[in-house]
C-alpha cells in the first residue's frame, strides 16, 4: 500500500515537472560571465526540473569562425558543462547541429517573424558594429533559431544571463502569434534570470558586458585560465579614482568587482563591504581574484579530466542528441501539421 501511494507521488511529481532549456554558443572558451550568469546555475535545476542543455553551435556560424577551432570548442564546451556539474543520467545534454528539427523550426517561425522586430533586437545592432563587413541574414535571424530552439522542447522557463532578455521577449511573441493562429502549438516560456550575477561586466571596461568574444583578453576571466593569470587579470581591472569598496551608482568596475566577490564567496554586498573598509583597492582586486581562482578549480581539474575520456563525451552527446530529436520531433510534426504541410509517411 505504501509502495503504491509513493509510485503515485512519483508519477505525479513527474507529471508536474516544469521543462528547462538553454544553450550557449561555442565561440570560444566561456567567461566568468558565462558562468555566473548561466552554466553554474544550470546543474542547480536538475533535481526540480527536466533539463535539456545544448551547446548551441549553429548559433556561433552567425559570426565567422575557424573550422579547426569550432571543433575543438565545441568538444570543450561539452567537457566544461559536464565539469560544471551536469548530470547526463539527469538532464539532456546535446550538441544543437544534431537535431534538425532546429533549423527547420526556425525557417517556419522566420516566416512569423517581422523584420521590424529583428532589427529591433540590441545583440543584432551591436554584433553588426562589431563585424560591419559580414551583416548576414543569420545574424539577423539569430532570435528566430534561438525561439525554436526553446519551443522545441515545450519549456517552461530558460536560465540565460540578462543580455538575452530581448530575445526571450521575442521568443514569447513569435511562440503567441502562433498559436494565435493556429491553436496551441508551443507553451509559451518565461526568462529565469539569475538575481546575482545575471550581468557580470568587462573588467576593463565596466559599462560593457563581459564577453568571450572581446578582443582586448584583459576585459575577462576565462573558465580556463591559470590562478595567476585570474589574479592578474583582476589587478589590471579598471575601477576609479575613490579608492572606497562600497557599491554605489557611478563606481561601475568597484560595483561589477563586489557582485562577483559575493557570488563566489557567498558573503552579502554590506559584508563584503565590511571586510574591505579602510583597504585599499589593491588587497581587494587580489582578494576577488583569489577568490574566483580558487572557485574555478574544480572546473577546470575536472574538465581536464574529462577531455580525456572523448568517447565518453562522444556517448554523452550522442545519447542526449537521441532523446532530443525524439522531443523535439513531435513538436516539429506538430507545427507543420498546422500549418498545412504534407507529412511524409511513417517509415
Ligand atoms: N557577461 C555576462 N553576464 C552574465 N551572463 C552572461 N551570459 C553571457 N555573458 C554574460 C549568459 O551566458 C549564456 C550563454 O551565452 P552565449 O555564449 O550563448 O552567448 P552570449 O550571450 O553572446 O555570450 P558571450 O560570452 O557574449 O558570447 P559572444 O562573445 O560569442 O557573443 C547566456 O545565457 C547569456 O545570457
Amino acid at each position: 500500500m505504501e509502495i503504491q501511494e509513493k509510485s503515485q507521488e512519483d508519477t505525479q511529481a513527474a507529471i508536474v515537472k516544469k521543462n528547462v532549456f538553454s544553450g550557449i554558443q561555442p565561440t570560444g572558451i566561456p567567461t566568468l560571465g558565462n558562468y555566473l550568469g548561466a552554466m553554474r546555475n544550470w546543474p542547480l535545476l536538475q533535481e526540480e526540473y527536466h533539463c535539456i542543455y545544448s551547446v548551441v553551435d549553429l548559433h556561433s556560424l552567425t559570426v565567422r569562425q575557424e573550422p579547426a577551432a569550432l571543433r575543438k570548442q565545441t568538444l570543450s564546451l561539452v567537457a566544461l558543462l559536464l565539469a560544471c556539474g551536469i548530470d547526463p543520467e539527469k538532464s539532456l545534454l546535446f550538441i544543437q547541429s544534431h537535431v534538425s528539427a532546429h533549423a527547420e523550426l526556425a525557417w517556419l517561425l522566420n516566416c512569423y517573424t517581422q523584420f521590424g522586430e529583428l532589427a529591433r533586437m540590441t545583440q543584432f545592432k551591436d554584433k553588426s558594429a562589431k563585424h560591419p563587413d559580414n551583416i548576414n541574414a543569420g545574424l539577423f535571424c539569430y532570435p528566430v533559431l534561438m525561439a525554436a530552439d526553446i519551443l522545441l522542447y515545450q519549456t517552461d522557463l530558460v536560465p540565460v544571463g540578462a543580455d538575452q532578455k530581448q530575445h526571450m521577449e521575442l521568443a514569447r511573441d513569435v511562440a503567441g502569434r502562433f498559436n494565435g493562429i493556429y491553436g496551441e502549438v508551443f507553451r509559451i516560456p518565461e526568462p529565469y534570470i539569475p538575481k546575482e550575477g545575471a550581468r557580470v561586466m568587462s573588467l576593463q571596461e565596466p559599462a560593457k558586458k563581459m564577453s568571450k568574444s572581446d578582443e582586448n583578453p584583459n576585459a575577462y576571466i576565462l573558465l580556463l585560465d591559470d590562478a595567476d593569470t585570474i589574479l592578474r587579470k583582476f589587478r589590471r581591472a579598471v575601477t576609479d579614482s575613490e579608492a572606497e569598496v562600497v557599491y554605489r551608482e557611478g563606481k561601475d568596475g568597484i560595483n561589477n568587482l563586489i557582485t562577483i566577490y559575493s557570488i563566489v564567496t557567498g558573503k552579502t554586498v554590506p559584508e563584503v563591504e565590511h571586510e574591505f573598509a579602510g583597504k585599499g583597492y589593491g588587497d581587494f582586486k587580489s582578494a576577488v581574484g583569489e577568490a574566483v581562482a580558487e572557485a574555478l578549480r574544480p572546473v577546470r581539474e575536472t574538465y581536464a579530466d574529462l577531455l580525456k575520456n572523448k568517447d565518453y563525451l562522444a556517448e554523452v552527446y550522442t545519447k542526449g542528441a537521441e532523446k532530443a530529436r525524439a522531443i523535439a520531433g513531435r513538436t516539429y510534426g506538430k507545427a507543420c501539421k498546422k500549418l498545412g504541410l504534407v507529412l511524409p509517411p511513417r517509415p
